[in-house]
């Protein structure tokens, strides 16, 4: 699918072992400390589609699907898959060519989307750079499609962040050359084989900032589908520039400045905001950023607090941000692992309830979304912006007249006590009424064009004009 079609959609991250069982079950163990497989597998997702697509996604990204170190390291085994070494070959621990492709069937019958997470700066070996088999990886095969060994030490240094290795004398990670036209040239053959075998619509890239910029151009038209990258930086500038070669890159620059607002009851927004407004001149389209509050690199929100109101307002920004919304599995729960490896718990072990409090957040702000998108394609395209601001509250506003979503994000904390905000430049007409999608507790605009929002308990919410609900569910809306 191409960057239009992926630009309305809003996508669940899951690490493939980490999900699903193929029987479904929820009670095998999962030490995340271990760094085992623990089970999960493409048969094991298409089993729990229900259980993503309730929640009003309408795409998953699942990790790297091929072939890794077999034999266990010191960080344990590759359950995540970022240490590939047969690009040509399945990781036969999450199942067979057949299951996956089972998986890509089962989302598209329900017009959901499959974006595979691709490495193409490495491969992974077990071991030092001097005890490297290069025979043993498929297809490239020999030393000559590697760069010499060299560990990044200076991360100002782009050189040396494109040529030098990633990983240690434990897991290397084997940088290839991929300023090397033969190594692009396979690479290029490689994604496009892939991408048409599995009919895969979208990827996630990691290490992108580990790649010289002109090999990125030729690997998205080679895989002719639509491609966020991983440029973890939080300098704005730095990690736009990738837009100009890839369609899409992940928003780590709003992500740090995102975490100092919300993360606790005395963080700011203005950080926040000046980022989003740089970003809107230095990247070519914020529409198409992944937008995300966590990943499987960083630690989970409720590491940072346990708040839960905290909680809801850094789903309900990352839902309604200008970018693609990526949730990643877990974050429903609550979950609270502190960076990888903790971070990677496994799903099933809170069975998929459907239940708790984000779950529920998760899908009222999706539908809203998802609603607003049907009603008025353009939504996605107006830029979002601050109508109100106080450094602890502020209030956007996204979407034409008729149809604008409001959504107050607050960092004041599940402790604080009822107070009214006033709200006027929302585009609202007087004697409008819109509903809160997660209470269903409607408002109207007062004679003066004021919207007196109830604040309580740090709650975010999120309003929508009621005449345009007609037919959407929302707040049983037929
Ligand atoms: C394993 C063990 C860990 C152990 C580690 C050394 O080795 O599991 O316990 O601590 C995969 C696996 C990992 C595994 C690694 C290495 O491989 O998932 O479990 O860790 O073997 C991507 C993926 C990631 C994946 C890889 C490798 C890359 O999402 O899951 O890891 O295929 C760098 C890379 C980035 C990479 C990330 C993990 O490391 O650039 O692509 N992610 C600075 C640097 C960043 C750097 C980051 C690391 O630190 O600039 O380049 O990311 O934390 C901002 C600054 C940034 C700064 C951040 C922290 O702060 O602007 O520059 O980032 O403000
Ligand atoms: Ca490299």
């Amino acid at each position: 699918a191409s960057k239009e079609e992926w630009r309305g959609r809003s996508i669940y991250q899951l690490l493939t072992d980490r999900f699903a069982l193929t029987d479904g079950s929820t009670t095998a163990k999962c030490n995340t400390a271990d760094g085992v497989y623990c089970g999960g597998t493409w048969r094991g997702i298409i089993g729990q589609l229900d259980y993503i697509q309730q929640m009003g996604f309408t795409a998953i990204w699942i990790s790297p699907i091929v072939y890794n170190i077999p034999e266990k390291t010191p960080y344990g085994y590759a359950y995540h898959g970022f240490w590939q070494q047969d690009l040509y070959r399945l990781n036969d621990h999450f199942g067979t060519a057949d299951d996956l492709k089972a998986l890509s069937k089962a989302l598209h019958n329900r017009d959901m989307y499959l974006m595979v997470d691709v490495v193409a700066n490495h491969n992974g070996w077990n071991g030092s750079a001097s005890t490297v088999d290069y025979s043993a990886y498929n297809p490239f095969n020999k030393r000559e499609y590697f760069h010499n060994f060299c560990d990044i030490t200076d991360w100002s240094n782009q050189t040396s962040v494109e040529d030098c290795w990633l990983g240690d004398a434990r897991v290397e990670l084997t940088d290839l050359r991929t300023e090397d036209p033969i190594v692009a040239a396979m690479y290029s053959k490689w994604i496009h084989k892939l991408v048409s075998n599995y009919s895969i619509d979208g990827l996630r890239i990691d290490t992108v900032k580990h790649v010289g910029k002109p090999f990125w151009a030729l690997f998205q038209a080679a895989a002719g589908v639509f491609g966020t990258g991983e440029v973890l930086s939080g300098d704005a500038k730095y990690t736009c520039d990738y837009q100009n070669y890839l369609d899409s890159v992940l928003d780590y620059p709003s992500y740090w400045p995102l975490m100092r607002f919300i993360n606790s009851t005395s963080g700011s927004n203005e950080e926040l905001l000046s980022t989003m407004s740089s970003m809107r001149t230095d990247c070519k389209d914020v529409t198409l950023l992944g937008s995300f509050s966590e990943n499987h690199d960083l630690p989970r929100f409720a590491s940072q607090t346990q708040d839960l109101a905290l909680a809801k307002n850094a789903i309900a920004f990352t839902l309604l941000n200008d970018g693609i919304p990526i949730l990643y599995a877990g974050q429903e729960q609550h979950y609270d692992g502190y960076g990888d490896p903790g971070n990677r718990e496994a799903t099933w072990l809170a069975r998929y309830s459907r239940e708790g409090e984000l779950y529920k957040v998760v899908q009222a702000v999706n539908q809203v979304r998802n609603w607003a998108i049907n009603a008025d394609e353009r939504y996605l395209t107006y830029n979002i912006f601050p109508i109100y601001n106080d450094t602890h509250t502020v209030a956007f506003r996204k979407g034409y007249d008729g149809q604008q979503i409001l959504s107050v994000i607050t960092n004041t904390g599940t402790e604080n006590p009822l107070w009214t905000l006033n709200l006027t430049n929302h585009g609202l007409s007087t004697g409008s009424s819109v509903v809160e999608v997660m209470t269903c507790a409607k408002l109207t605009v007062d004679e003066t064009g004021t919207l007196a929002v109830p604040m309580q308990g740090g709650m975010p919410r999120i309003y929508f004009p009621v005449d345009a609900t007609d037919g959407s569910g929302i707040c049983g809306a037929s």
